[in-house]
């Protein structure tokens, strides 16, 4: 397997999962800053340049939920998805879902106007929109250290990127479960090792 990837980015998921999956890859470094997911070879692999790519044999795959969602089953021995049927795994793909679907959006809004476009106004928007899904995820977690409940899952990698996310935005600070899951998260080896350069 082959991840196209470049830390910072959404490609850390992806890495994570097979970081916490101990699954052997390749790291193909694509400077998505620097313009080479652009470079017509790359094209090839991410239609729109982007990171992450995963290529695996005959496929590419692309969109970090749907790696992760084959990662997991592809090494389903690590345990990282609920059973097939189970209403578990109907959880496990609303929260991989979610993440991007729902949670994802606001936090990229406030990243985008405190950072590259600042724009006070859309960052408070940003901050508003994320209330109504911290408080939901703060909710479902309850007392539990995962979203699944005990056990660690690929649904962790999807929603804690995000979390870890707003966390550095201080984004959850009326929301001290939510804190606690994503210090919880970013403490784990496989979460660090996913930030790393190389
Ligand atoms: N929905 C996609 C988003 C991929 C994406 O936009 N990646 C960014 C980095 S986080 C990127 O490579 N941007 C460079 C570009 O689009 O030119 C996913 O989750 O994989």
């Amino acid at each position: 397997m082959r991840l196209y990837f470049h830390p910072m980015t959404r490609a850390t998921r992806p890495r994570w999962l097979l970081e916490e999956l101990g699954a052997p890859y390749e790291l193909e470094i694509v400077d998505v800053y620097k313009g080479e997911g652009k470079r017509p070879e790359y094209l090839e692999t991410h239609p729109h340049g982007a990171v992450p790519a995963l290529t695996d044999g005959d496929l590419t795959l692309i969109e970090s939920s749907a790696i992760c969602l084959y990662l997991a089953d592809q090494h389903a021995a690590g345990g990282l998805a609920p059973p097939l049927g189970s209403a578990e795994r109907g959880r496990y793909y609303q929260w991989m879902i979610y993440s991007v679907a729902t949670a994802e959006p606001p936090v990229l809004k406030v990243l985008r106007h405190t950072q590259r476009e600042p724009n006070p106004a859309l960052a408070d928007e940003g901050r508003a929109q994320w209330e109504p899904v911290a408080r939901f995820i703060d909710r479902s977690l309850g007392d539990r250290p995962f979203i699944l409940g005990e056990r660690f899952s690929a649904a962790d990698v999807m929603l804690g990127s995000v979390v870890a996310l707003a966390e550095r935005l201080k984004l959850n600070e009326s929301f001290p479960r939510l804190q606690a899951y994503a210090k919880r998260l970013t403490a784990r080896p496989a979460f660090q090792k996913s930030r790393a350069a190389t």
